[in-house]
Parts: structure tokens; sequence; C-alpha cells
């Protein structure tokens, strides 16, 4: 079969020319193939979590994106200039410039990472008995919703619960449910939108502009404000670039921005589209919002000029905001995501598609059918690509949804997945090809594959520590 996207088959295919990474490398850090007795002990040592493995037992590491980047040298010499000053670090304004600069909110709170800033927006905001609309669940997000006493609706689009609809952007917001949810709960107990860019659980699926203004101008009528996960929006602002009329030449970097002037505020986490290892931050452009979380932070994170982060963390993320939208860098990072993906739709692998931004997802109900969802089949995938070759990807299915808070069950998601994540700047495409062998090792031998039992379940986002044993036959 004849792959249709990658811009490098085009390339040839066409005779036109082939990209290629914008960058070269200076530094490398081995990596070791393990024999498939010491995977076996690793994975079996783990409870078949593979958040549970040691690193050093990995080969190819796709467990996540976030704080997986390779920074680039000009970040690296940014650490060199940390003020590491308790109060006023001079890092610090250069962040707050920049967040300014690149996303376009009036006020910034630093974090140590992504859920402190979920955290802070949640415990300003939230009221026991608030509902929160949302375009799908994220695990952490949702958690300190729930702890703040609100109530998380789902309101995407339906297209975004079913793994082979090419919606082009399976991110949206559907207005509809979100009219009916204002018109039930009563506008004055949605206490606000919360909008993420390429959707995490949906497959890294985007939002469109067209949808972000329209959602903007609903809220408007019955004063409710959109907060924005910005974590991944540098790589939303490529399919907008890429996919929405009007913007095929429009900079990365102003369609970012534009998407933001639709929002009252956003929290990031920097380890994903900024390339940096650690760091977050909350910005708002409401000063008593702001008054509040910043009032916050030194409670949970740390005085509000570094909330968590060293002032060295805060110059390298600066500079990685710049980096990070540079129309050069998103195409070829995205491209790697799709290069890995049409091997894989190639060989007739079933995997979400369109390809998102970050990763691959595997559709774990469709490579298991025969292995019933609480018996934890995207689970056991991950487990096997490790078995298989050091592969190490994450489940975003069961496990990963928790329980009801209300009624105790599962939370059964429609979609049951596995993701390969593709870490910024990190693996080649060798390391691309490989990957892909490894799944179609572990599709061909599914039908002798069977599913796991949950043996140890911790309270709070399970995914992370849970413990499972496979079922015999
Ligand atoms: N995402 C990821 O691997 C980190 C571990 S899984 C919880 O995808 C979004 C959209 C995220 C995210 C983390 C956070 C939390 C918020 N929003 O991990 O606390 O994908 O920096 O950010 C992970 P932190």
């Amino acid at each position: 079969m004849q792959r249709q996207i990658i811009p490098q088959t085009m390339g040839q295919q066409f005779g036109r020319r082939s990209w290629a990474e914008p960058w070269k490398i200076k530094m490398v850090e081995p990596i070791r193939m393990t024999s498939r007795e010491e995977r076996e002990r690793a994975i079996a040592e783990a409870g078949y979590n593979t958040f549970l493995l040691r690193s050093d037992d990995v080969y190819i590491d796709l467990l996540t994106d976030s704080g997986t980047s390779a920074m680039s040298d000009r970040q690296w010499a940014g650490l060199m200039l940390g003020d590491e000053a308790y109060a006023g670090s001079r890092n610090f304004y250069r962040l707050e410039a920049t967040i300014q600069d690149y996303y376009g909110y009036r006020f910034v709170v630093p974090t140590h990472q992504g859920r402190g800033a979920e955290h802070l927006i949640s415990q300003a905001l939230i009221q026991p008995g608030d509902v929160i609309p949302g375009n799908m669940y994220f695990t952490t997000t949702r958690l300190h919703q729930e702890l703040a006493g609100g109530r998380f609706v789902d309101v995407i689009i339906d297209e975004a619960h079913d793994p082979q609809s090419e919606h082009p952007f399976k991110g949206n917001v559907d207005l509809g449910k979100l009219q009916a949810l204002i018109d039930e709960a009563g506008a004055e107990r949605v206490r606000y939108v919360s909008l993420a860019g390429t959707v995490n659980m949906a497959g890294g699926q985007p939002v469109s502009m067209d949808n972000v203004r329209t959602l903007r101008e609903l809220c408007d009528r019955y004063g409710i404000p959109i907060y924005l996960d910005a974590t991944r929006m540098a790589e939303n602002a490529y399919f907008i670039q890429e996919r929405e009329p009007g913007y095929a030449d429009k900079p990365i970097a102003a369609i970012l921005k534009e998407f933001c002037s639709y929002t009252d505020g956003a929290w990031m986490s920097a380890k994903k589209d900024s390339l940096v290892n650690i760091g977050g931050w909350l910005a708002v452009n409401d000063e008593e919002v702001f008054d509040a979380a910043r009032n916050l932070v030194v409670v949970y994170e740390g005085l509000h000029t570094y909330g968590g982060m060293a002032g060295r963390d805060m110059e390298a993320l600066a500079i990685g905001i710049e980096e990070s939208v540079q129309d050069d860098h998103i195409r070829s990072r995205i491209g790697q995501v799709r290069y890995l993906g049409e091997l894989l739709v190639d060989w007739g692998i079933p995997i979400v598609c369109p390809v998102g931004g970050h990763a691959i997802f595997l559709d774990a109900k469709r490579f298991y059918p025969h292995i019933r969802q609480n018996e934890f089949p995207a689970q056991m995938l991950a487990a096997q690509l490790y078995l298989d070759s050091g592969i190490r990807a994450m489940e975003r299915g069961v496990v990963s949804a928790g329980r009801d808070p209300e009624t105790g069950d599962h939370r059964y998601p429609a979609l049951e997945l596995v993701r390969l994540t593709i870490p910024r700047r990190v693996y080649t495409q060798a390391h691309m090809d490989v990957t892909a062998e490894a799944v179609k090792a572990v599709y061909d031998a599914r039908m002798e594959t069977r599913g796991l039992d949950m043996v140890y379940e911790p309270k709070y986002l399970r995914f992370f520590q849970a413990r499972f044993q496979p079922l015999v036959a």
C-alpha cells in the first residue's frame, strides 16, 4: 500500500524536496536493548504497569512527551544565567514578559508544573456544586476540579469518541451540548469552560479557531469565562494553519496568540510544548483571579516569582517558548509523529485517526477484540509492547479513567488506547521504524494474548501506581 501524507515519501514520489529536522545532534545519551528474560522480570516486578518500570530497563521511551524533550544549546546556555535569588529573580521577569508576549495574557503565576497551576485555578474559582464543562477530561485536570467540589461534564463533539472518525478538529466543543448543560444547570453554576488544545485523551486532536470564536460568543451571552489548557497549544496552532481556511499563511505564533485571545486565561504544563524538563504557569486577564492565585501559590508552590522553579528553569523555559512557536520546529515535530502513524496504517494496525500532535494512539479495542474492557486490554497491550521490544508506552483507557466518585464503579471510556508518545527532538526516524516493527510483531501475536486483573489500586490517579497480574486462560 502507498503512504499518503508523509512529507518524505511525498517528496520522493512527486519530485519535491523532503524536509528534515531544523537541528543537528551535539550530544548523545546511550540507550541499551535488554534481553527478553530481563524484560519479563522487569514487567512482572512493575506489576504490568509501565509507570513502575525503571528507565534503565527501557530501550525506546515513549511513555510521555512530558519533560522528556531535548533542550537546545541556547536553553542549556540559559541555565548558566540562572538568578537564584529567592525573591524577584530576573529570570522570572523575562519569563513573565515572554508569556505575555506569546500567549497574550496580562498576569502570570509560575508553578512547578501543570498540575500545580490546575490546583491554583481550581481552588481559586470552583465552589462545591459548580459544573465545569470541558472538551474531554484530562486525568489531573478533572481530579483538581473534583477535589475543589466541581463536577466535570464532557461537552466534546461525538466524533472525538470515535477512533475512526476523520473529522479534522475532533477536539471541538459541541456548542449544543454546552447550551443544554447551561439550560439544565443554570449559567450561574457553570463556573468556567475548561478548554484544552490538542485534546490529549482524544488522541491529540485539535480545536479549530472557528470553534473557540463561536464558543466565546456563546459564553459571553451568559458571562461564563473560558480557561484554556495551553499545554500543547502550539501544536494545535499547526493544525489550524494546515486545515482551517484563512490560516495557511499565518505564522504559528500569530495563530497561537489569536486563539488565546478568545480565552480568559490558561494553565500550562511547560514540560510539553515549551521544550523544558520541568515547569508550568497560570496566566489570567482578570485581576481578582490573579490575586487569588498569587495568594495561593505561596501556600502550595513557592514565592510568586518562582512558583517551584529554579531561576535557571525559568530562563530555559523562556527560551523554550520562543523555540516552540517556530514554524519549522512544529512542522518537523508533527511530521515525525505522522511518519510513525503512516507506517502503522500501512500495516493495517488500528490507530486513532487522524494522527494527532504528540503521539500515536493504538486502538486496543480493535487490537484485542477478545479482551473485555474490565480486563484492561490497553494496559496489557502496553505491557506486551514492552515485553517484545523494550519500548515503553502508556495506557489511556479504563485504568486512566478511574472510578466515578459517586457510584464507585469503573468509568468505561469509549476510547481504550495505548499512547506511543514522541518526545520532542529526541528520537530519529530509525527509532520510529523500530517502534513500528515492534507494534507489528505484537499485533501479529494478538490472538494469543489475554487480559489482566488489577491487584492493587491507589485512590487517586490510579494509572500511575496500580498493579496487575495476567489472567490465565
Ligand atoms: N500530561 C502526559 O503524559 C503527564 C503525565 S500523565 C498525567 O500526557 C495536559 C493536557 C497534560 C498534562 C500532563 C497536564 C498536567 C495537564 N494538561 O504533568 O503536571 O497532558 O506538568 O501537567 C502528561 P503536569
